[in-house]
C-alpha cells in the first residue's frame, strides 16, 4: 500500500514537472489559416515543437482573431503575446525605416527585396530591441499590382475611385492620384468590397486571391510596384525565459522560415496569378502612361520618405544601392 502511494506521488511530481517544463506561447498573425504566410508560421510552430521535445508549444492564430493586425506590435512589446506576425509598413507613422519596403519603385523585385530586407535589417533589429522586442525573421509578400473595376489607362483614371489602403503609403498614394483612401485590413477586405466600400486598391495576388475579390473586381494591373514584408517578432522577456537549447531551436527554425517563406512567396506568385486568372480576373500590364504616372508617384514618395527619415533613411537607401 506505501509503495502504491509512493508510486502514485512519484508520478503526478513526474507529470507536474513535465507540465511545468511545457511553455505555451500565442502567436498572433493577421492573415487567413491558408495564406502561405501562415502556413509557414504553422510549419515554424511545428518544427519549433519537434526540436525541443514538446517543450515549447507556439499556437498560431490566424486572420486577426486574437489581435487586429495594427495591435499585434503593441501586443507583442507588452508581452499579451509572445511572438507576433506584422506587416513592417503598417508602423512606417511610428518610425519611417519600418516603410521603406513599401515605397514604391524602391526595391520592385525579388532580388532588390531581399537586398533592401539585408540594409534594413541592422536597423529593425536595433529599433525593435530598444523596444523590448526581438526580429526572428521577415518574408515579403508578392509583388503589389492595382485592383480596379473599370479598366484605366492612366492615373487620371483612378480619380475619385474608392480605394482600399491597407497601410500610410497606399492611403498617401491614393492622395497622390486622386482616389478616396480607406484603411482596411485584409481579413475585412471581402467584406468591404462587398458592401461597395472599396473599388480599388494595392495588394498581391496572394491577397487577391485570399479575399476572392475576383468576386468584386476583374482587373489587376501588374504593376510590381513593391514587396512589402511580414515581419516575426519576439518578445525579450519571453525569449529570455527559455533555456538556451529551446532559444537556439526557435532561431533555427525562424531562420528556416524565413528561406522557406520567400521561395513561397515566388511559387505563391505565380500560382495566385494563374488562379485569379482561372476565377475571370484580367491580369493586364501597364500602359507606358500609367506606368509613368506611378513612378512620378515613387519619386514624389520617396522624396517624402527621405525628408522624414533623416539621415538613417538615407544611409538605409544609400546600403541598398550599393
Ligand atoms: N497583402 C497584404 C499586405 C500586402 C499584400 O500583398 C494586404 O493586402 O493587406
Amino acid at each position: 500500500m506505501k509503495a502504491l502511494l509512493h508510486a502514485t506521488l512519484a508520478a503526478v511530481a513526474l507529470a507536474a514537472g513535465a507540465a511545468q517544463a511545457q511553455t505555451k506561447w500565442d502567436l498572433p498573425a493577421a492573415y487567413p489559416a491558408s495564406n502561405f504566410h501562415t502556413e509557414n508560421l504553422v510549419a515554424f510552430a511545428n518544427d519549433v515543437d519537434q526540436a525541443t521535445g514538446g517543450k515549447l508549444k507556439i499556437t498560431v492564430h490566424a486572420n486577426a482573431s486574437l489581435f487586429k493586425a495594427p495591435e499585434i506590435k503593441r501586443a507583442v512589446q507588452g508581452g499579451q503575446a509572445q511572438i507576433g506576425e506584422i506587416l513592417l509598413v503598417n508602423f512606417q507613422n511610428e518610425w519611417q525605416i519600418f516603410g521603406a519596403d513599401g515605397l514604391p519603385f524602391l526595391a520592385d523585385s525579388y532580388d532588390s527585396a531581399m537586398k533592401l530586407y539585408q540594409a534594413q535589417k541592422p536597423l529593425l533589429q536595433k529599433k525593435l530591441g530598444e523596444q523590448g522586442m526581438l526580429l526572428l525573421y521577415a518574408v515579403a509578400w508578392p509583388p503589389q499590382g492595382i485592383y480596379v473595376k473599370k479598366p484605366i489607362a492612366s492615373a487620371a483614371d483612378l480619380k475619385g475611385v474608392k480605394w482600399r489602403a491597407y497601410s500610410p503609403a497606399t492611403a498617401r498614394i491614393a492622395e497622390l492620384v486622386g482616389a478616396q483612401p480607406v484603411t482596411v485590413q485584409a481579413a475585412e477586405l471581402s467584406q468591404a468590397m462587398a458592401t461597395g466600400v472599396v473599388e480599388s486598391y494595392m495588394s498581391s495576388g496572394s491577397t487577391g486571391y485570399d479575399t476572392k475579390t475576383y468576386e468584386h473586381i476583374k482587373y489587376w494591373y501588374d504593376t510590381q510596384a513593391w514587396l512589402p514584408k511580414n515581419a516575426v517578432i519576439v518578445n525579450k522577456r519571453a525569449f529570455d525565459a527559455l533555456d538556451k537549447a529551446t532559444q537556439d531551436a526557435l532561431l533555427k527554425a525562424g531562420a528556416a522560415a524565413e528561406q522557406r517563406g520567400w521561395a513561397a512567396s515566388q511559387r505563391v506568385n505565380t500560382e495566385s496569378l494563374d488562379k485569379l486568372r482561372a476565377n475571370g480576373m484580367n491580369i493586364v500590364p501597364p500602359s507606358p502612361q500609367l506606368k509613368a504616372d506611378l513612378q512620378k508617384v515613387g519619386e514624389t514618395m520617396l522624396k517624402e520618405w527621405l525628408e522624414k527619415a533623416g539621415a538613417e533613411g538615407q544611409q538605409l537607401v544609400d546600403a541598398f544601392r550599393k
